[in-house]
């Protein structure tokens, strides 16, 4: 098999992978656990200019990052018999681009946001209580208001018909809800969250044996200490050319 998707429990290649479990392709996309033990290694950012995660690859010779567009060319290649993007019609469709924005845009930077700083303490340089403030309140003023709009009293989010868009939630509320960001207050977001997390995709994912993968500073180690490194290599390596450039 030449799909394969990278992905490490509770990180944003989490919806794809539920995805890739809800529409039974397992066989056809091959799900790379990819932990803290590889991350920023040479191949990851071969792959991925930043050393993030997710990433895809089809073979040698084709790789994608950003999980929209990962998320869409699994769509288009594996999803046509439309189980899982069966559009009522154009705006409907449109809806479902937006969110395809909005998420990596606007809902997971702020829940992540809110996430990190769990993980500083006091005098830690990036520890700053005004970034959960911040953050909290565009999820309370911005994010809820325009989710729970479109959503309304539905089952799903497009409706009676579970949906990509149902998977795709699914992942920023888990965070959510983890970080008290989801309350029953925000009641049919809520209400929602509490459907789709009993789906056993969702289950798989998102699973308890899973949270070990959850971040912790401690985790992220030894992949820092490789980013520096590497950081270290390519600054000499501007100074060796920089320094024939003058030569010449
Ligand atoms: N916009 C990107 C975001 C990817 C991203 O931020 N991934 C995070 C985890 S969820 C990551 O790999 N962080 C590790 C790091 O930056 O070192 C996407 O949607 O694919």
């Amino acid at each position: 098999m030449s799909c394969k998707l990278y992905h490490c429990p509770f990180f944003a290649s989490s919806f794809i992978a539920q995805f890739i479990v809800d529409l039974k392709i397992q066989d056809q996309v091959e799900i790379v656990l990819f932990g803290y033990d590889k991350m920023k290694n040479d191949f990851h950012y071969e792959k991925h200019p930043q050393g993030r995660i997710p990433f895809y690859t089809e073979g040698d010779d084709f790789s994608l990052i950003e999980s929209s567009a990962i998320l869409l060319h699994l769509l288009d290649k594996f999803d046509t018999d439309k189980k899982l993007s069966n559009w009522v019609d154009g705006k409907q469709k449109a809806r479902f681009y937006e969110l395809l924005l909005f998420h990596p845009t606007t809902i997971y930077p702020a829940v992540q946001q809110v996430f990190a700083q769990t993980l500083f303490q006091p005098g830690h340089p990036a520890y700053n209580p005004q970034v959960t403030e911040t953050n909290t309140k565009i999820w309370n003023e911005e994010i809820v208001p325009h989710l729970s709009k479109h959503l309304g009293s539905q089952k799903f989010f497009f409706g009676d018909e579970y949906s990509v868009a149902d998977i795709i939630l699914s992942y920023p509320l888990v965070l959510a809800n983890d970080l008290g960001l989801l309350t029953p207050q925000h009641k049919a977001l809520y209400d929602y969250y509490s459907r789709i997390s009993q789906r056993p995709s969702f289950q798989e994912i998102y699973s308890e044996a899973n949270r070990e993968y959850l971040p912790t500073l401690e985790k992220y180690n030894e992949s820092w200490v490789r980013k520096a490194e590497r950081d270290k290599k390519l600054a000499e390596l501007k100074i060796q050319k920089e320094q024939q450039q003058q030569e010449n």
